[in-house]
């Protein structure tokens, strides 16, 4: 089941944006625009992103729009320096306004995918891969580098299966727990992880953590010092855990659709050299 945000998740994104940037500064050594490039190999210097234009296209199909959605999504893409609006129409309508306007990329979102369409030449982002490569740059950061190191994942679903293999490329030791154990052995199948079933006991000793997982964290396991790299919904620390770890790195949707912004741009655009 794909964990959804909610109207309330969203609804103060618009005005946290400067400070998620400042606390990805603090804890990982990178701001928002960064942190994004470095999730896709890149640099802030070899793309611009100014005045790129970008439709977003409110959806309505499944459980329908969430409110402030795509408001949030036209002001993390305008906080990168692009030319960003939602469009007034929903669905095939809205992105027959985008392509009409000239959007360079068009976002939209439903039930299952949030994607970034390059109308250049169609190669398309998607939040999936974009949140688990945004979200593994920060704990790389956080960490000071990956290579050698042990980390936990939690939730072997889409995000935490795409950041296990990327961190397992990147040379980290990486170990994946999952509620459902059939996920966690189909996992170890593709990718050179270890699996396990025990996760108060992994969670007690690991200092790098990547949570994908929509279940709580019970701070009671949480290591003394341990960093987290959390874009899991909803929110799943308690106040030990918060006191334990030396670092959260969360956010609801920026990171995600920042690192998406930057890919499907450079779908279009020659890497400056
Ligand atoms: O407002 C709209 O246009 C809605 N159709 C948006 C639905 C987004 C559903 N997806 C999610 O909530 C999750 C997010 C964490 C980002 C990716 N999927």
């Amino acid at each position: 089941m794909m964990t959804r945000l909610t109207d309330d998740m969203v609804k103060d994104i618009i005005g946290s944006l400067d400070g998620t940037n400042d606390m990805l500064m603090s804890l990982t050594g990178m701001n928002t625009l960064e942190l994004a490039c470095d999730a896709i190999g890149m640099t802030p210097d070899m793309i611009d992103l100014r005045g790129i234009k970008v439709g977003v296209v409110p959806v309505t199909s499944g459980k329908g729009i969430i409110k402030k959605f795509s408001e949030s999504v036209a002001e993390i893409t305008s906080k990168l320096g692009m030319d960003s609006f939602v469009t007034e129409n929903a669905d095939v309508t809205g992105i027959a306004e985008a392509l009409a306007a000239g959007s360079e990329i068009v976002f939209m979102a439903d039930d299952i995918q949030f994607i970034a369409v390059n109308t250049k030449n169609g190669r398309f982002s998607n939040n999936s891969f974009s949140t688990a490569a945004g979200y593994v740059s920060a704990l790389k950061g956080a960490a000071k580098g990956l290579s050698g190191k042990k980390v936990l994942v939690l939730g072997a679903g889409r995000v935490g299966s795409i950041a296990a293999e990327i961190m397992v490329s990147m040379g980290a030791e990486v170990t994946v727990y999952d509620v459902d154990t059939k996920k966690l052995r189909d996992l170890s199948e593709k990718i050179s992880i270890r699996i396990t079933e025990d996760v108060e006991g992994a969670l007690s000793s690991h200092d790098l953590v990547f949570n994908a997982s929509p279940a709580a964290i019970d701070g009671r396991h949480v290591k003394e010092g341990a960093i987290f790299s959390s874009p899991g919904i909803p929110f799943p620390f308690d106040e030990e855990g918060l006191r334990k770890a030396k670092a959260v790195i969360h956010d609801p949707l920026d990171i995600g659709t920042a690192v998406m912004a930057v890919q499907s741009a450079s779908f279009s655009r020659p890497r400056k050299q």
